[in-house]
């Protein structure tokens, strides 16, 4: 008996050494210690033994049973280890290769446009800021040198919510969803003493629906105010972004005189543009396109705002994105914008991993970037 058990423990932890898989390796401990297993079936043995010999034997055989086991573990963790290394070995990741654009989602033209205007003004030292789409009518209006009866009020085709829904109707009280972004650089103004460099993105409302107004669109506003700033900053501002905006070393420039309530004097500035039967070419030829409307900031608005207009002035300006976006990636139909057509999202929309900036390229970063 002895003899056998002796052979039978050397025979199985040859096997074990053997074993080249952790699926072999499992085969001999079924083969052990599974139901009908070699020593399973030693152990059922004991029973039949005399009692003197029983207690011999099973010494004898926990102490193999014990160090069979040992083995199993440890040819099992040096298995486990050369499967991983195996694993680590064939699926490296270089992680210094660049990222493949391949998702699925698209970004929106509205919101590239809306980054690229981030990226150019960010470098000229503006910062970005963003609020509600319900304002209250004094940072919507009154702020804004538009009076209560001021006929501008009325031509913005401005929605109106009650202040209190459980109310009557107000006209005064009421709460607008902001007709511009205006509200925010008043809210600059509020909070913030010049010098006061920002750009305000975002929706914009207006009751209004045809083939170039959609009811919401998108506007970016932009403020700046300091203690001796012209009408020659605002210029070459200005300038500065229309070029970078459209990828150009030159394009020409006009401004037009114009009126808004908020600024004294307004303009508004036209590019340079070729316009053909199905198309318009920014930067050369005999035609003018209006693309944003800007002025010195009025008096009576840096007043509204906290700042005292004998110490300080400044200019604005506001340009609708919607409209860039279809001028600068060529999409006919404005109201196309807003339908949430996958189809229209993989046509005019952009790879998420190309982000928009000055120095690694506006809108085309990657190989694969519209
Ligand atoms: C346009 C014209 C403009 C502004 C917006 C502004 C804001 C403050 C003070 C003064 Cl807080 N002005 N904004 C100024 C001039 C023009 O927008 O046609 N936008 C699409």
């Amino acid at each position: 008996m002895m003899e056998d058990i002796e052979n039978l423990k050397a025979s199985i932890l040859g096997e074990i050494q053997k074993a080249n898989d952790l699926k072999s390796l499992d085969d001999i401990r079924v083969a052990v210690f599974g139901k009908k297993g070699e020593i399973t079936e030693r152990m059922k043995m004991l029973g039949q033994m005399e009692p003197e010999k029983r207690i011999e034997a099973a010494k004898e055989l926990n102490l193999i049973k014990t160090s069979i086991e040992e083995e199993l573990q440890k040819r099992k963790a040096v298995l486990e280890d050369e499967a991983l290394n195996a694993r680590l070995k064939s699926e490296k990741i270089d992680v210094t290769l660049p990222c493949r654009p391949e998702t699925q989602g698209r970004i929106h033209p509205v919101s590239k446009i809306e980054e690229e205007v981030a990226a150019i003004f960010g470098e000229l030292g503006f910062e970005v800021a963003t609020g509600p789409d319900i304002e209250d009518q004094f940072h919507n209006f009154n702020a804004l040198n538009m009076p209560l009866n001021h006929p501008a009020r009325q031509m913005q085709d401005t929605f109106y919510i009650a202040h209190d829904k459980d109310a009557p109707f107000e006209m005064e009280n009421a709460y607008v969803v902001r007709t511009h972004t205006s509200g925010m650089q008043i809210r600059t103004m509020e909070k913030q003493q010049p010098p006061i460099r920002i750009i305000a993105p975002g929706r914009t409302y207006r009751s209004d629906m045809d083939a170039t107004h959609t009811p919401m669109f998108h506007q970016v506003e932009g403020l700046v105010i300091d203690k001796t700033t012209t009408l020659a900053h605002l210029k070459g501002c200005l300038y500065d972004f229309i070029k970078a905006f459209f990828e150009l070393d030159e394009i020409p420039v006009r401004y037009r005189p114009s009126y808004f309530p908020f600024t004294e004097p307004s303009a508004e500035m036209d590019i340079g543009c070729l316009k053909t039967k199905d198309e318009i070419k920014v930067g050369a030829g005999n035609d003018w396109l209006e693309v944003l409307g800007c002025g010195m900031v009025h008096p009576n608005v840096l007043r509204a705002g906290g700042i005292d207009p004998d110490e300080y002035q400044g200019f604005a300006f506001g340009l609708g994105i919607d409209r860039l976006a279809m001028l600068k990636y060529g999409i006919p139909d404005l109201r196309t914008f807003f339908e949430s057509d996958i189809r229209w999202m993989k046509n005019y929309g952009f790879v998420p991993l190309d982000f928009s900036s000055m120095t690694g390229g506006l809108s085309n970063t990657g190989g694969e970037a519209k």
